[in-house]
């Protein structure tokens, strides 16, 4: 089994130049870009991550930790082998009952944490159990079944959960599986009149619904469709993400701020609330970015940075000293809603912030996330950042925190990251590891071991992303190529993967 995983030589990295709509030059903006420059450098930030003397992406890690490395590998394990004991091929596990749940339809298995797994396994030498599950989603991972799944979650794990594993091993059968898989997904997109993605399709009828789409779910899939077109050479994937993107930007206001909701078919807007970095649309700024990096797509980064100097402009605020983010209506960019409710979701903002250009205010939000721990152990799933009591007290295992600190860490090198990553895995350990794996939390302000208070249930992106930053920020593992690897929203590595024994 374990000789299914190449051994030999560190391969060169699949980065050829964009071949998608990224290599076709850029779109212009108007109207607002010197209100553009005036923001980003008003705010006393430079361009680029140079403000913090770092390079602009990652580098390799001067020093590892072995000790706390051993430590996520362990924990790491010890929740593979609950669901390994108790749910293996299925979604996701109850760690408490033993059971499993079916994470995209019921009575339907995608074998999700074995696809959520697989890279996190490999980059921590597990070599015996990432190739059991490469074996499983070649021979098991059906791509046609009679389930309406939703796209957005489908791409960002699925595709870029199969994506990775190629990725990680050469396996041309899981490019063929990823393959598949987008090309079921994909009637949500050329199906929609305007390019904008129904929300769910049957992966095999075709059959699309869901005419209502949050910004996460339009954007959410360049990085997995441009990588796929890339290593594939159809454009097909990429070109309809970007059809998608330029379906929701051409739709902002005049002060080059976006709602939340579209109509797929209609076009027009649902809501008028501008309400990022929260979700449901955080990860539509995260791809908007990334992808225009990767893909060295001049236009989804010129979208970026207008998207992202309105954001600044118009919703940060500072509440008892310390930066969020407040909900505006699009086109006024008055304050709607509950002004001070914030979610966990949007703590990764902190790291986007840094990446894309505003180093500064990526680490005051990322400070202000850290005032939030230190007042509960475990972040809850939402705050009132003026009292940061919690709104929503449950704790649903989130990467978000965690996958800030690797950002900033990466960026600046500063071992502050790596110490505030490693006191949120010290509190999870302690409030949510049971016998069983790990399991979610009704209240993080409950007292720790609580029975009545546990969930029941690791979530398979607790697989794919939590120990993940953690293992990459303590075990300088060579399987990583720090300065070019890159990360999905769901912690897939779709790049930089060193596809060698170690
Ligand atoms: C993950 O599925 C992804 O990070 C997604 O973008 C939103 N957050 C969840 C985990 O909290």
């Amino acid at each position: 089994m374990a000789s299914l995983i190449h051994d030999g030589p560190s391969l060169p990295l699949p980065l050829p130049e964009a071949h998608g709509p990224g290599a076709r030059g850029s779109e212009q903006e108007t109207g607002s870009g010197s209100t553009r420059r005036r923001v980003l450098t008003g705010a006393g930030v430079a361009a680029s991550a140079l403000v913090l003397g770092v390079a602009a992406s990652g580098r390799q890690p001067a020093s590892a930790d072995a000790r706390l490395a051993a430590e996520v590998h362990s924990e790491f394990l010890h929740g593979w082998r609950g669901y390994r004991a108790a749910a293996w091929g299925y979604d996701e596990v109850r760690p408490l009952s033993g059971t499993h749940h079916d994470f995209f339809a019921p009575g339907r298995t995608f074998g999700l944490t074995i696809v959520e797994a697989l890279d996190t396994l490999f980059l921590m030498g597990e070599n015996l159990e990432a190739a059991l599950c490469c074996d499983w989603i070649e021979q098991h991972l059906d791509p046609v079944q009679d389930a309406s799944v939703q796209v957005f979650e489908a791409v960002i794990r699925l595709v870029g959960g199969v994506l990775a594993g190629y990725q990680a091993t050469g396996r041309r059968a899981l490019l063929g599986r990823a393959r598949e898989l987008a090309d079921r997904l994909l009637p949500a997109f050329t199906a929609s009149p305007t390019g904008l993605p129904y929300t769910h399709v049957n992966l095999r009828t075709g059959a699309v619904h869901g005419d209502v789409a949050t910004l996460a779910e339009i954007g959410s899939n360049a990085l997995e469709f441009g990588l796929l077109s890339r290593l594939t050479g159809d454009a097909r994937y990429y070109e309809a993400s970007v059809r998608a993107y330029r379906a929701a930007v051409s739709r902002r206001s005049a002060l080059d701020l976006l709602g939340t909701s579209l109509h797929v078919e209609t076009g027009r807007w649902t809501d008028t609330a501008a309400v990022a970095p929260n979700a449901p649309v955080d990860s539509f700024y995260e791809y908007l970015y990334t992808a225009g990096a990767q893909f060295r797509d001049r236009t989804l980064r010129s979208w970026y940075r207008t998207l992202t100097a309105a954001i600044l402009r118009h919703q940060a605020v500072r509440i008892g000293g310390r930066l969020w983010f407040r909900a505006v209506d699009f086109r006024s960019g008055r304050s709607v809603g509950t002004r001070t409710r914030q979610q966990e979701l949007g703590s990764f903002y902190a790291g986007l912030l840094a990446k894309g250009g505003a180093p500064q205010q990526g680490v005051a939000y990322f400070d202000s996330w850290t005032a939030v721990l230190d007042r509960h152990p475990v972040l809850p799933e939402s705050v009132d950042c003026a009292t940061l009591r919690p709104v929503d007290p449950s704790g649903l295992l989130r990467p978000e925190y965690a996958n800030a600190a690797f950002d900033l860490w990466r960026m600046t090198g500063l071992d502050r990251y790596r110490q505030a990553a490693y006191r949120w895995f010290t509190a999870m350990r302690e409030r949510q590891r049971v016998p069983g794996g790990y399991t979610t939390l009704r209240d993080v302000t409950a007292p720790p071991g609580s029975p009545q208070n546990y969930g029941d249930l690791t979530p398979g992106y607790w697989f794919a992303e939590n120990l993940k930053y953690l293992w990459l920020m303590f075990s300088a593992t060579p399987r990583f190529d720090y300065r070019v690897g890159l990360l999905s929203t769901e912690g897939k590595a779709l790049v930089g993967l060193r596809q060698r024994w170690v």
